[in-house]
């Protein structure tokens, strides 16, 4: 059998690799699990647990009147003084009102142990907050989401504003144990027009609800939400591909025996985050097994680390005999309109873990 390049081995182990790295390096999720973990305050004084209107919450500025948000989440898995790479808060749409752009800052309680929130107890009178801040823009109107299909929008990195809180000498140690508040503040909005963004409030068990997120990627490489994987593999060249939340430096070393890795590419330096990574290993020899690994860190932070070794094989020689697998586009975006869908999820790693396993070719493998 004549086989094209493109569809070489490399290709499936990578998609392979990649759909099994997602549910691996899942960020760990802080949650909301009472009514008032969550609600909106209206103009510093009004606190709405179940939500301005409509179970939802309201955020931003309808002329003079001001809507800000508080959440607490509950993050039983965070230790005291660790430092987390990467967080971001994710917020179900219910769409949006605006009018020109809606000016926000995020920004925390300085607290060991957060208690829930309460007419007396509103998201601006928890005291002190957080020196660290991040400023928020949202200039483009926010689609809308269903409660069965929903549509999250995400905040930019908050983790200085979590590290601050966990930094405490005493966090987590209160009685309501290892809890943090964040809120959520418009700020600077014009007062002659409506700027508003609205999401799910979390209410009541009875209710459907998506409630807002807190996504924690704890450590530099938890942030490559798309991990390195290998596309275009040829008889002289691969690619390798990678997505991170985060500025990076990074290279790769690479060889053809695991422990002795001889080559490396140039270092690059600054990587933007959120801007899909490829980087191009040249000069490679034709029907033969390569190994190569990541090193990287946080853009101009710190110790380089390594990632796993990982493999590929070149492009085979004419007329050689081996094994491959062909996939097509599973839609699975759309799995969760399904029922059992966790089952659909299953069987499509079962079937993408068929030609790894060995046991179904008898010809050469990988
Ligand atoms: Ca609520």
């Amino acid at each position: 059998m004549r086989h094209p390049s493109h569809f070489s081995s490399a290709c499936v182990l990578a998609l392979f690799v990649s759909y099994f790295s997602l549910a691996m390096f899942w960020p760990y999720s802080g949650t909301i699990l009472e009514n008032s973990d969550d609600g909106t305050e209206v103009n510093d004084s009004i606190w709405y647990q179940d939500g301005y209107q409509s179970s939802l919450n309201y955020l931003g500025r309808r002329n003079t009147s001001k809507f800000d948000v508080g959440f607490r989440f509950h993050v039983g898995n965070l230790m005291q003084a660790e430092r987390i790479a990467y967080a971001r808060l994710r917020l179900a749409s219910f769409g949006s009102d605006i009018q020109s752009s809606l000016h926000l800052f995020i920004e925390g309680v300085l607290q060991p142990s957060a208690t829930a929130f309460s007419t007396d107890e509103r998201p601006s009178q928890k005291v002190p907050k957080t020196k660290n801040k991040v400023d928020w823009t949202i200039q483009e109107s926010w689609k809308e989401g269903q409660p069965d299909v929903p549509l999250y929008y995400s905040s930019p990195d908050i983790s200085q504003v979590i590290n601050e809180i966990i930094a405490l000498p005493n966090w987590g140690l209160g009685a309501a144990g290892k809890t943090l508040i964040i809120n959520l503040e418009e700020n600077g909005s014009s007062e002659e027009q409506t700027n508003l963004v609205y999401f799910d409030d979390f209410e009541s068990s009875t209710k459907v609800t998506t409630p807002a997120v807190l996504e924690i990627y704890r450590t530099v490489y938890d942030t490559f939400i798309g991990k390195e994987h290998l596309g275009v593999v040829s008889d002289s060249s691969a690619t390798i591909n990678l997505y991170s939340l985060i500025d990076t430096d990074l290279y790769v070393q690479y060889g053809t025996t695991p422990g002795i890795l001889i080559d490396q590419t140039q270092p690059l330096s600054d990587l933007r985050g959120e801007t899909p990574i490829e980087i191009s290993l040249d000069g490679l020899k034709a029907d033969t097994r390569y190994y190569y690994r990541l090193v990287f860190r946080q853009a101009g932070e710190g110790k380089f680390e390594t990632g796993e070794i990982r493999t590929f094989h070149t492009q085979r020689s004419k007329g050689s005999s081996f094994s491959f697998a062909i996939i097509a586009d599973e839609h699975l975006q759309n799995m969760y309109r399904y029922p059992h869908k966790e089952d659909r999820m299953e069987l499509y790693w079962i079937t993408l873990g068929l030609p790894l396993s060995h046991k179904y070719f008898a010809a050469r493998s990988w």
